[in-house]
């Protein structure tokens, strides 16, 4: 068997730091390369290789993956919602281009597999709010959206025309205490835990009534590696799959902190990220990932609550 060397692009944000480390206990340190533009994240240092990679310079990334005989690339580096809106160019080019030059990349070194994820953010107003789908009206009203939606189909096309193993998962929102959230909507979720723990007060962006799909860092990694791990003929979308943990409202997780700081207070002032947390779903139907490749989560609200403030305090 030949043994895969792994690059992992955008390995020092909230879930590179993360997945890199799970990669590492399951394919040895040597054989996981950490990459980013920014400096590697401390909790990495010393676990295992790091280059610094713009993945918009194809050439470089395409000498990376030959000099260091690269099978595997889990690309993680985007920009996200909240940050997409404030530069719709900036995230278009990141987003897509990016894609693409590993897509290319993987196809010329016939690389044994890839992973790019995308997010419940590919759904738009005209989508079921409860219980989303795998395939309904999709009409994305973000930047980041837009460019996850045309993403999925990019990797769909790869794998029609030329056969590319890429899997991908719509991740809802990621909650996680390890490494700093990159700007996306559901980053209240993770902000909250913070200003409880340090101020008992946290004044939230979104209405307290603003459902939205989450999941605690844990699952989403393992679901990340399960999709990664399942036989290929079990694969059955070739887009990106619905995945899903939990569904909160601020409201709902700051009741859940209450109850182990009593005198936490909430309050809210909705910005324009309500706008955006309008347009997306309040829960996902994930039956086909719980089908194909037996996806469960292990974490709701009252158990991701008292593991994040266990581990942050
Ligand atoms: P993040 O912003 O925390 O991390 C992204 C990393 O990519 C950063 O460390 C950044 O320095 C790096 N990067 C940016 N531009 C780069 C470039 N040109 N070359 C190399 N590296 C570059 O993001 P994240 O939350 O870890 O998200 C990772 C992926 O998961 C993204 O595709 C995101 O859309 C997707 N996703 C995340 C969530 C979530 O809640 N975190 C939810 C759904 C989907
Ligand atoms: C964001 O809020 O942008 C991300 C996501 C759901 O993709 N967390």
């Amino acid at each position: 068997m030949v043994k895969d060397k792994i690059l992992v692009i955008g390995a020092s944000g909230q879930i590179g730091v993360e997945l890199t480390l799970a990669l590492r206990k399951i394919y040895g340190n040597a054989n996981v390369i950490a990459s980013d533009l920014r400096e590697q994240n401390p909790l990495l240092e010393g676990t295992g290789p790091y280059v610094s990679l713009d993945v918009m310079n194809k050439e470089m990334l395409h000498v990376q993956v030959i000099r260091q005989n690269v099978t595997q690339i889990y690309l993680l580096a985007a920009i996200l919602s909240a940050t997409g809106e404030k530069n719709p160019n900036l995230a278009w080019n990141l987003n897509m281009q990016g894609l693409l030059n590993v897509l290319d990349i993987a196809r010329e070194e016939k690389l044994h597999k890839v992973y790019w994820p995308s997010s419940i953010a590919v759904f738009g107003p005209t989508s079921p709010k409860i219980n989303c789908p795998q395939q309904t009206i999709i009409e994305p009203i973000t930047v980041y959206g837009i460019s996850k939606y045309a993403g999925e189909f990019w990797c769909n096309y790869y794998h029609q025309r030329w056969g590319v193993d890429i899997r991908s998962l719509r991740y809802p929102g990621l909650i996680s205490y390890k490494s700093a959230p990159g700007g996306g909507t559901t980053d209240y979720a993770i902000e909250i835990f913070y200003e409880a723990l340090e101020n008992k007060k946290y004044e939230c962006f979104l209405k307290e009534d603003t459902y939205l799909p989450m999941m605690y860092m844990p699952d989403a990694i393992k679901a990340t590696i399960e999709l990664m791990e399942a036989p290929a003929q079990n694969i059955s979308i070739h887009t990106s799959y619905n995945i899903s943990g939990m569904s909160f409202s601020p409201k709902e997780i700051a009741d859940s902190v209450q109850h182990h700081i009593p005198d936490f207070k909430i309050s809210y002032k909705p910005d324009y990220r309500q706008n955006i947390a309008n347009s997306w779903p309040q829960s996902i139907d994930d039956s086909i990932a719980r089908k194909d490749w037996n996806w469960q989560q292990d974490y709701d609200l009252k158990a991701m609550t008292a593991d994040m403030l266990a581990n942050m305090k």
